[in-house]
């Protein structure tokens, strides 16, 4: 955030139909529930909380095609997100995101490039969420958003938001990967995007990690978003996904993770994404990212 007095603007966005497993539209609600709002209050930032609404489907109306699961109710969704997120921005406001599936990143970067002329995305994730149609081993929206927001794929998916600025995908950092398909090992290659994956971090360490994450997304760029699924935790650590990945960012990683991006004072907005509470062990996940969001905007351990 580049002045601490910013205020913040919460959106929620009950919606899981990117993925196959059901209940991250559970996932804005238990983080509220962990103590958000507390947070929110102790660190005397003033906010607003409000949902994108989204109308109940009949199931039978659900719309599947092999290769791209839900089509038509994720443009729906991502459309309206887009539309929220591009006027809280204008109004310079912080657009905090909570999920969702990460099918939603698809609406938030949408509505972020009409605004942003130059937008650059950290994307901490175990997956680089690069697939497109033609690559994807699932037909799941939820693992192809990153593509689509660099513009690869489904048309009826890049042109939502209507006009807008395009991403450099040298201003895109993946940090945390350990789970990268064929198809999207040859896009990361190909775009030139910078990925740091858990095997860099353990050579590298995470602050060096997250100091060049900070250094790459904000050179050049007049805007850069934090896009955080929670699956980029260790699952022992961070239970409630159902996408688990064994050996990812530890319990200090990522809070120190979230308090480097609170110094570096780049951020102008951030969406946490893919909390499954129906996998969660109590609440243990939904509080654990509570505090992450406290280290993201500002808490500080002295
Ligand atoms: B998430 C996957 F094949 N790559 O495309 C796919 F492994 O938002 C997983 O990062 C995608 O959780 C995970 O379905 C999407 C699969
Ligand atoms: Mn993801
Ligand atoms: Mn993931
Ligand atoms: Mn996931």
């Amino acid at each position: 955030m580049k002045n601490p007095n910013t205020p913040v603007s919460i959106l929620t966005v009950p919606f899981d139909l990117g993925a196959s497993q059901r209940g991250t539209k559970l996932g804005p609600e238990a983080i509220l529930k962990a103590g958000l709002v507390n947070k929110l209050h102790s660190l005397q930032m003033k906010h607003t909380i409000h949902e994108v609404h989204f109308p109940p489907f009949i199931e039978e109306r659900y719309s599947s095609s092999p290769r791209l699961n839900y089509l038509n109710e994720n443009i729906r969704i991502h459309s309206k997100l887009a539309d929220e997120v591009y006027r809280i921005s204008k109004n310079g406001v912080f657009p905090l995101i909570l999920g969702g599936d990460h099918s939603i990143a698809i609406g938030t970067i949408s509505g972020l490039r009409k605004h942003y002329q130059n937008l650059g995305i950290i994307w901490m994730d175990a997956h680089s969420d690069l697939n497109t149609p033609l690559t994807t081993p699932s037909g799941n929206i939820h693992g192809m958003s990153l593509a689509v927001n660099l513009g690869m794929g489904d048309p009826k998916l890049t042109s939502i938001g209507g006009l807008k600025s395009t991403i450099d995908p040298k201003d895109v950092v993946i940090v945390g990967a350990r789970s990268i398909d064929h198809g999207e090992r040859e896009l990361i290659r190909r775009e030139g995007i910078t990925c740091f994956t858990m095997h860099d971090i353990d050579k590298l360490g995470m602050a060096h990690v997250m100091q060049e994450a900070i250094r790459i997304s904000s050179s050049g760029t007049d805007g850069v978003h934090l896009s955080f699924d929670i699956d980029s935790i260790d699952p022992q650590i961070a239970p409630a996904t159902g996408t688990p990945v064994p050996g990812g960012l530890s319990y200090r990683e990522v809070h120190l993770a979230m308090e480097m991006l609170y110094e570096s004072s780049i951020l102008t907005s951030a969406e946490i994404v893919e909390n499954n509470p129906l996998f969660d062990d109590h609440e243990r996940s939904s509080e654990l990212l509570v505090g992450l969001i406290g280290s993201l905007l500002g808490e500080r351990i002295l």
